[in-house]
C-alpha cells in the first residue's frame, strides 16, 4: 500500500509531472509540510513564503484574497519558488459546469493554470468539471485535487458523497493526483474494479499543534494523526505557523521549522 513506501518510490506510481515533482520535491527537501498563507497584503504574502520556503515542499494560495494584486506579484511568486524548490497549489475550489471553469482556471485576472502547479475543485458538477478544467491543464502538465472531504464540523463531503469523489478520480488519473481529505482513500467505493497500485496523494488541512479549532467551525488534528494515524501525505497548515501577525517573521520560520520536524517524524514513524 502507498502509504508504507517512502515519497521518493511513490513518484513511480504516477504518470502526471506535477504528481512526481511533489513527491520528488519532498524527498530532496524532508518536507511533508505546505503552509497555506491566507493574507491580503502581497508584501505579507511575499515576506511570509520567503520565510517558510526552506522548510516546505509546496505553498497554498487564495491568490482572489490579496487586495493589491497585480501581475507583477506572479513574477515574484515564481521567482520565490525557483529560489526556494517548492510548488503552488492555488485552493481555487471549483466548483462549475466544465465550460465556466475552463475558463476560471485559464483567464480571468489571474490566470491561475499559467502558474500554480496544482489546484482543486468540489466534486459536485460529477465528472465534467474534471474534464473542464482538464482541457487546460493536462497540456500544461498541471495536476488537481478533488475535495474528497473537509475539516469543518457539519461538512457535508462524508459517506457516498466522498465514495463518488474517489471513483471520479479514479477515471481521470491523468490528471486528477489526489484529494483534500482527512484519512487515506485507498480502494473506497472500489465495489468490483481493479484497484491494485492505485495511488492517489492525500493533503489534509485543519491541522494545528495548539489549537483545537477556530469560532467559525474549523476542526485541528495535530501532525502526527494525520500523517501516522490517518495516513495523510501533506500536511497543510495556516494559522497555526502564520499565527495572527503576519509581520512576526521570526515567529512564522519558527513555526514552519517546527512543523516541518512534526510533519516528517510523523511520516519516518509511519514507514517504520
Ligand atoms: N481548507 C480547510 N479545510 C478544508 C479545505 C480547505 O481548512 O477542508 I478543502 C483551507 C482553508 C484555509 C486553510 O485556507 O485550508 C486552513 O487554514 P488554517 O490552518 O489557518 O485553519
Amino acid at each position: 500500500p502507498p502509504h508504507t513506501q517512502s515519497y521518493g518510490e511513490r513518484s513511480l506510481n504516477f504518470t502526471n509531472p506535477t504528481a512526481k515533482l511533489i513527491l520528488e520535491t519532498m524527498e530532496r527537501k524532508k518536507s511533508n509540510l505546505a503552509v497555506s498563507v491566507d493574507v491580503t497584503d502581497k508584501h505579507d504574502l511575499l515576506a511570509i513564503i520567503d520565510a517558510v520556503a526552506p522548510y516546505v515542499c509546496m505553498i497554498k494560495t487564495h491568490i482572489d484574497i490579496i487586495e493589491n494584486f497585480d501581475f507583477s506579484l506572479i513574477e515574484q511568486l515564481q521567482h520565490l519558488s525557483h529560489k526556494h524548490d517548492f510548488l503552488y497549489f492555488e485552493d481555487r475550489k471549483f466548483a462549475d459546469i466544465g465550460n465556466t471553469v475552463a475558463l476560471q482556471y485559464s483567464g480571468g485576472v489571474h490566470k491561475i493554470a499559467s502558474w500554480a502547479h496544482l489546484t482543486n475543485a468540489h466534486p459536485v458538477p460529477g465528472p465534467s468539471i474534471i474534464m473542464g478544467l482538464a482541457s487546460v491543464g493536462l497540456p500544461l502538465g498541471r495536476g488537481l485535487l478533488l475535495l474528497a472531504e473537509m475539516s469543518t464540523k457539519g461538512s457535508l463531503a462524508v459517506g457516498e458523497y466522498t465514495e463518488e469523489a474517489v471513483r471520479m478520480a479514479r477515471r481521470h488519473r491523468d490528471f486528477v493526483i489526489g484529494f483534500i481529505a482527512q484519512t487515506r482513500m485507498d480502494g473506497v467505493g472500489a465495489a468490483g474494479d481493479d484497484v491494485s497500485g492505485e495511488d492517489f496523494l492525500v493533503l489534509t488541512p485543519g491541522i494545528g499543534l495548539e489549537s483545537k479549532g477556530d469560532s467559525m467551525g474549523q476542526q485541528y488534528r495535530t501532525p502526527r494523526e494525520a500523517v501516522y494515524e490517518s495516513g495523510s501525505d501533506i500536511i497543510i497548515v495556516g494559522r497555526g505557523i502564520y499565527g495572527t501577525d503576519p509581520k512576526a517573521i521570526d515567529t512564522i520560520t519558527r513555526q514552519a521549522e517546527r512543523y516541518m520536524a512534526a510533519g516528517w517524524a510523523a511520516y519516518l514513524e509511519r514507514l517504520a
